[in-house]
C-alpha cells in the first residue's frame, strides 16, 4: 500500500468577491479568511452579522500535486476525503468525481483512470449552506426547523446542527475541507477495518455489598479477545493465492502476543485469550491501559498494515425492572459506576481550528481535573474527531455519543434514511474499538419534542402528515439505527433519545419521555422554568443526563470581544453574546436572588458563577444521594464547554477558564463526596463512596453565628461501603433556628477526613439561607506566596498559604492578566481557617512573556464574598 497525504497549503478561491488566499488542510473558510484578515474576528462585538456574506456564497478550494512513480503502477488509486463540510462537487483534472452532500462522512473515489505523474489538478467546489437549505425547504414545502435559535432548514442537511445558530451558539456555519485528504494506492487487496471486541468470563463469586443488589467482585476468571478484520479486494479465489493475516497485540507492559492466519475470505476472525489481563478502567477506578493491535497482511511482501489501540472492558447499560421502574446505570467490568460528568459541545465555531488551538486536550484534561468519568457528546454536534476519543480512551474518561441530531422533525423519506445508513456505518466502524465509548444514543430531545408535538405542531399542522413523521421518527431511530449497531457493534447498548423512557414504539410521544422512573432524564425547571434551584431536590431521575444554569464567563474573557464603553450586562455586545432570549436578564435575577449586586460588571460576573456553581451542587448533592439501590446513577450537567466566548451553561469558557462552576465540580464530582441537606429545623449529612474500598471516615461539623461563635459541632464516625451513599445523621437544629434572623446568620462548617490517615478528603459550609443576608466582616484575609516549582527558566507553580481570622465566603483568586489552574478556588473558610492552595499553568493574558515569581505575586489578587458586596449598587 502506498500512502501520500494531500495535506498543507491549497488555494481558496471565492469568484463572486474576487478572493484567492491560502487555506490550510484541514482546515475552513472562515479560519482562512480570519487568518487572511479578510474579515475581522467574527466573534468580536456585533462582527458575526458582517459575515454571512461568508456562508451565503460559494466557495472553492484548489490544488496541484505530482506523484511518485510506484503510485500511479499500483491498480487501484483511491482520493480519500476524511471530512468535506459540506455540499461540494470534486473534479480532478476537470473530470466531475462526484458530489458530496454529508459533513459526517469520509468519501472514497477511485481515480486511477485520470491520475497523472505530474500536474495533477484537484478543485472542489463548495455551496453555500444556508442557500441549499431554503432550496430544500422550497423542494419539500416543509419548513423543518428546530423551532428556536438556528437558522431554517438545518434538519435536511447533514451538518453540525449547532453551527447554525443554537442558544448558546453564533450563527456561522462554516465551510471547507475540515479533515485530512489523502491518496492511497494498492494493487489487490486491503485493509477495510479491523475489529477489537472482548467477551469478559466473570467468576461466580458474589460479594454483598451493604444491602445493595449484587454486585458480581471484578475478579475477572478470564477474557477472550476476538479480532474481526474485513478484507477488501476483487481477487477470485483467496484462499489459493498464499496471503497471510498477522496480528500482533502489544499489552501495556510491552508484552508481545503474535498470531498468524491464511486469509481465506474476506472476513477474517482470530481469537485470543487473554491471560493477566491490564483492564481499561476509568481514571476514578483505576488505570486506562491500552492495548495495542498491529495488524498486516502479507505474502512475500507486506500489502497493507494497520494500527490502533483499544482496551479490555466490559461496558453496559444495565436497564432492569425495580421498585420505581426501571434502572439506568452503566457497569465498568462488572462495577456500577455512578456517571459524573458533562455535556460536550463542539470545541469551536470552527472546528479545525479549535483543534490547532489545542481545545481538544485542554477541555478533556479539565473534565479528567474536575473528576468527571463520562462526557456526553451531544447530538446538536458532530461525531467527534478520532483525537476526542483518543484522548478520552487515554485519560479514562467514558463517553456517551448521541447521534448527531437534535430538537427537531427529521425528514421521513428513504434517501435520507439512505445518506444516515452510510453515515451511520462510517462512523460505528470508526469508533467502535475505542474502550471509552459507552453508548450510542439517537438524538437529543427528540422523542421529547414528540410529547409535545402530539398536542400540537406548528410546523407541521396536518395530522396525517405529522403521524408520517413521526414513523419516520420510529423508523429512524427505533429501527435503522439500533438494527445497525446490532450489527456492527453488537456489545454495546443503544438508547433511542436523550432523554427517554426507553419506552419505544407506539409509546413515542405519548408517555412522557422525561418519566423520573425511567431512562434518563432532562431537568429544566431550574433555569427555562425559573424555579429556585432548590428545585433539583424535588426531581428524583434514574440517571440526569442535562440539567443547567448560566453564568458570565470571565471578564477577560468578556474583554475579547466587548470594548471597555460596552462592559455591562445589557449592552448590545454582551446581548449578541447571549443567546438564550433574555438570558442576560435572567442571570442577573437569579444572582440577584442570592447576592447583594454592586454596580461594578466584573463582580456582577463572578456572582453570576458563584450563583450557577451553587445551583448545580445543589442538584448533583440530591442525586448522589440517592445512589442507593441504583435509584440515580449518573450527573452530567449541561454544558462542559463554551465554542466561543459567550454566556452560557458551560463551566469552562471558549478560552479554557475555569469558571467558579468546574473547581465546584471537581469537589462534587470527588469519588468520596459529603453533600448536606440544611432545613429550617434539621441539618443531615450524606457521604457518597464511589470507590471500590470502604472508607473509615471522620466528619467533623460546626455551626457558627455571624459573630464567629459556634452555637453546635459535633463528629460523626462512620465506615462508607463502597458504591453507596450513607446518611451519616441528622442534626436537631430548631434550638437555634428559631427566627428568620437566626435563619439568616447560621453557617454549617464541615470537614470529612478519613479515619486512619486524617487526610481531608473534603470541606464544605452551607448557609440556612441567602448568602445574601448573611451578616459578613472583612476577612482581612492573610497571605503569604510561595515558589513551588521552577524550572531555569520561570516558575510553573506557586502556593498560596491564605489565613482569616473571620468567616470567609466564597474566597476567590483571579488576576486580571495571568491565567491559572488552582488546586481549589471559590471555597469558604471558617474562622482560624488555613488553606494551601496550588496554581499550576500560570501564564500571561496576551504575551509569552517568561513568568517571575514577584511579578505572578503582584497580580494575583485573594478576595471573597465580602469585598463582592460591599458597595452593593441593589438588592
Ligand atoms: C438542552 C440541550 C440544548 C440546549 C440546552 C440549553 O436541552 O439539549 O439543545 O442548548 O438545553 O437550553
Amino acid at each position: 500500500m502506498e500512502y501520500f497525504s494531500l495535506d498543507g497549503k491549497w488555494q481558496l478561491i471565492n469568484h463572486q468577491y474576487s478572493i484567492k488566499i491560502p487555506v490550510k488542510i484541514p482546515g475552513s473558510v472562515f479560519e482562512a479568511l480570519i487568518e487572511q484578515k479578510i474579515i475581522e474576528d467574527p466573534f468580536y462585538g456585533l462582527n458575526e452579522y458582517k459575515v454571512k456574506w461568508v456562508y451565503e456564497s460559494n466557495w472553492q478550494y484548489e490544488t496541484k500535486f505530482d506523484l511518485l512513480p510506484n503510485f500511479t503502477e499500483k491498480e487501484n488509486v483511491i482520493l480519500r476525503f476524511n471530512g468535506l463540510d459540506t455540499f461540494a462537487q470534486v473534479y480532478l483534472n476537470k473530470n466531475l468525481l462526484g458530489n458530496t452532500e454529508n459533513m459526517f462522512v469520509a468519501y472514497n473515489f477511485n481515480i486511477k483512470s485520470i491520475l497523472k505523474e505530474k500536474g495533477n489538478f484537484l478543485v472542489v467546489k463548495f455551496k453555500s449552506p444556508t442557500v441549499k437549505a431554503r432550496d430544500e425547504i422550497k423542494k419539500y414545502n416543509i419548513n423543518l426547523n428546530t423551532g428556536y435559535a438556528a437558522l431554517p432548514g438545518i434538519p435536511y442537511l447533514r451538518k453540525a446542527q449547532y453551527s447554525f445558530g443554537w442558544d448558546w451558539g453564533p450563527k456561522l456555519p462554516d465551510m471547507g475541507v475540515w479533515k485530512s485528504v489523502e491518496l492511497f494506492a494498492y494493487n489487490n487487496l486491503k485493509i477495510d477495518s479491523v475489529y477489537p471486541y472482548s467477551i469478559f468470563n466473570y467468576n461466580k463469586d458474589f460479594i454483598q455489598i451493604n444491602n445493595q443488589d449484587y454486585i458480581p467482585s471484578k475478579k475477572i476468571a478470564s477474557i477472550k479477545l476476538y479480532i474481526i478484520i474485513k478484507i477488501e479486494s476483487n481477487l477470485e479465489n483467496l484462499s489459493d493465492l498464499g496471503y497471510k493475516i498477522n496480528v500482533k497485540i502489544t499489552s501495556p507492559d510491552g508484552e508481545i502476543l503474535t498470531e498468524e492466519i491464511p486469509v481465506e475470505n474476506l472476513n477474517v476472525k482470530v481469537e485470543l485469550n487473554i491471560e493477566n489481563p491490564y483492564l481499561w478502567w476509568t481514571h476514578d477506578l483505576g488505570i486506562p491501559n491500552l492495548y495495542e493491535i498491529e495488524t498486516s497482511i502479507f505474502n512475500e511482501i507486506l500489502i497493507d498494515k494497520c494500527t490502533q489501540k483499544f482496551g479490555l472492558r466490559d461496558i453496559q447499560l444495565i436497564t432492569n425492572k425495580d421498585k420505581w421502574g426501571e434502572t439506568f446505570y452503566f457497569t465498568l467490568n462488572g462495577i456500577p459506576i455512578f456517571a459524573k460528568g458533562a455535556n460536550w459541545i463542539p470545541i469551536d465555531s470552527f472546528i479545525p481550528r479549535g483543534k490547532r488551538l489545542g481545545l481538544y486536550e485542554n477541555n478533556l484534561k479539565c473534565a479528567k481535573d474536575a473528576n468527571m468519568n463520562m462526557i456526553r457528546v451531544w447530538g446538536g454536534g458532530i461525531y467527534e474527531n478520532d483525537y476526542f476519543y483518543d484522548l478520552c480512551d487515554k485519560l479514562g474518561i467514558l463517553v456517551w455519543q448521541d447521534f448527531p441530531f437534535a430538537c427537531s422533525i427529521y425528514p421521513d423519506y428513504e434517501d435520507f434514511f439512505k445518506i444516515i445508513k452510510e453515515e451511520a456505518i462510517q462512523n460505528i466502524k470508526r469508533l467502535r474499538h475505542h474502550p471509552s465509548l459507552a453508548l450510542w444514543c439517537g438524538n437529543n430531545e427528540i422523542e421529547w419534542l414528540w410529547n409535545m408535538y402530539s398536542k400540537s405542531c406548528d410546523i407541521i399542522e396536518d395530522p396525517d402528515i405529522l403521524i408520517k413523521y413521526k414513523n419516520g421518527y420510529i423508523n429512524l431511530f427505533e429501527v435503522i439505527l439500533p438494527d445497525l449497531i446490532k450489527e456492527l457493534d453488537p456489545l454495546r447498548s443503544y438508547w433511542p433519545s436523550s432523554p427517554s423512557n426507553g419506552f419505544v414504539g407506539l409509546n413515542v410521544g405519548i408517555s412522557d419521555s422525561n418519566s423520573p422512573n425511567h431512562g434518563d432524564s432532562h431537568f429544566w425547571a431550574v433555569w427555562h422554568g425559573g424555579k429556585p434551584f432548590s428545585a433539583y431536590r424535588k426531581f428524583n431521575s434514574r440517571f440526569i443526563s442535562e440539567f443547567g444554569f448560566e453564568s458570565f464567563p470571565s471578564i477577560k474573557t468578556i474583554k475579547s470581544f466587548c470594548p471597555p464603553e460596552q462592559l455591562k450586562f445589557n449592552t448590545p455586545i454582551l446581548e449578541n453574546h447571549q443567546k438564550n432570549s433574555a438570558g442576560n436578564t435572567k442571570i442577573m435575577r437569579y444572582t440577584k436572588r442570592r447576592f447583594l449586586i454592586p454596580e461594578d460588571f466584573e463582580k456582577q460576573t463572578i456572582l453570576s458563577q458563584i450563583a450557577q456553581a451553587e445551583a448545580i451542587e445543589y442538584g448533583v448533592e440530591h442525586w448522589r444521594q440517592n445512589r442507593n439501590e441504583f435509584h440515580c446513577m449518573g450527573a452530567l450537567y449541561w454544558q462542559l464547554n463554551d465554542c466561543w466566548p459567550v454566556a452560557s451553561w458551560s463551566s469552562l469558557d471558549y478560552y479554557g477558564r475555569w469558571k467558579a462552576l468546574h473547581y465546584f465540580a471537581k469537589r462534587f464530582y470527588h469519588p468520596i463526596f459529603v453533600s448536606v441537606k440544611e432545613e429550617k429545623n434539621s441539618v443531615s449529612f450524606w457521604v457518597s463512596n464511589d470507590k471500590t474500598k470502604s472508607v473509615n471516615t471522620r466528619l467533623n461539623w460546626k455551626i457558627y453565628d455571624s459573630n464567629n461563635n459556634i452555637l453546635k459541632k459535633g463528629i460523626f464516625k462512620s465506615i462508607i461501603e463502597p458504591f453507596s451513599s450513607k446518611m451519616l445523621g441528622i442534626i436537631d437544629v430548631s434550638d437555634i433556628n428559631k427566627t428568620k434572623k437566626d435563619l439568616q446568620n447560621h453557617i454549617i462548617f464541615y470537614s470529612l477526613e478519613e479515619k486512619d490517615n486524617n487526610n481531608i478528603i473534603h470541606r464544605g459550609f452551607r448557609l440556612f439561607d441567602a448568602p445574601k443576608s448573611f451578616s459578613l466582616k472583612d476577612p482581612e484575609l492573610e497571605l503569604n506566596f510561595q515558589e513551588n516549582e521552577k524550572n531555569e527558566f520561570e516558575i510553573l507553580e506557586i502556593k498560596i498559604c491564605i489565613k482569616t481570622n473571620q468567616i470567609a465566603l466564597y474566597v476567590f483568586i483571579n488576576a486580571d492578566t495571568l491565567d491559572f489552574i488552582a488546586s481549589d478556588n471559590y471555597f469558604s473558610m471558617e474562622p482560624g481557617e488555613t488553606r494551601v492552595i496550588k496554581l499550576k499553568d500560570i501564564r500571561f493574558v496576551k504575551s509569552n512573556k517568561k513568568l517571575i515569581f514577584k511579578e505572578i505575586k503582584e497580580r494575583i489578587h485573594v478576595r471573597s464574598l465580602y469585598d463582592l458586596q460591599k458597595e452593593y449598587a441593589f438588592e
